[in-house]
């Protein structure tokens, strides 16, 4: 079995109530983590600097796309990301994604039978799923030849991996599931945060090349 260096990166805006929960069972299996606080106004910091990891505070919000290029500042082999908010993990999981990353060189890892809302669009959708492994190497070469803003980071991936002819596996982590926007922001400010979210990725279709 190959022994890849791997950082898992964590892009987090306002997840003091979810990002512990994600962190724990990762730090209890010594995964090396880097949480990205995008400009967040409540305790996400504080509560992610409890779990003893690696940790970027932005000033104010820059959007996705702008927080995960900052996995590019470490010199290691893979990376892994997360989202902030998944529900169920465990320490089984984080001890499954170190084995992905030695028997897999790239994948999007697929969320099932955690929560239905997240299993059904998952399975609809699963280009949109925030989880996945890829080499450092085509992290940085998609930096190099996208420019992404805020949520356009997922689509663009998919794309550029497509272009480069890079297979990627399907993984999925069982009973793992995710909290959706209205449920952590309200109702409306969550569907609003939603249709910016499709306006990103909208932009990214029609324009093909946004700048950030
Ligand atoms: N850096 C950064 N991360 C964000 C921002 N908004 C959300 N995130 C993070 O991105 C991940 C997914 O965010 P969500 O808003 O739940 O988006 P989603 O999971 O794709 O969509 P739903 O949960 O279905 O609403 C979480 O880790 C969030 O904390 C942001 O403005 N900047
Ligand atoms: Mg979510």
């Amino acid at each position: 079995m190959r022994t890849d260096s791997f950082l898992v990166i964590i892009p987090a805006f306002n997840e003091e109530k979810n990002i512990g929960r994600v962190l724990k069972p990762l730090r209890e299996e010594n995964l090396p983590v880097l949480v990205v606080d995008d400009g967040s106004t409540d305790r996400t910091a504080w509560v992610a600097s409890d779990e003893r990891v690696l940790l970027i505070v932005f000033p104010r919000n820059r959007g996705k796309s702008a927080a995960v290029k900052e996995a590019l500042r470490f010199n290691v082999d893979k990376v892994v990301l997360l989202d902030a908010d998944l529900t169920g993990l465990t320490r089984n999981h984080a001890l499954q994604i170190k084995q992905w990353i030695s028997t897999y060189n790239c994948a999007r890892i697929i969320l099932k039978g955690g929560r239905a809302a997240t299993t059904w669009s998952h399975m609809i959708s699963p280009v949109l799923a925030g989880q996945r492994i890829l080499p450092m190497a085509v992290l940085r070469k998609f930096y190099e030849s996208s420019s992404v803003t805020g949520f356009q980071l997922e689509v663009a991936l998919e794309d550029f991996l497509k272009k480069e002819g890079i297979r990627q596996e399907e993984l999925v982590l069982e009973g793992v599931g995710q909290i959706m926007k209205e449920e952590k922001r309200g109702f409306w400010p969550g569907l609003k945060a939603r249709l910016r979210m499709y306006l990103d990725i909208l932009a990214y279709k029609l324009r093909g090349r946004p700048t950030i």
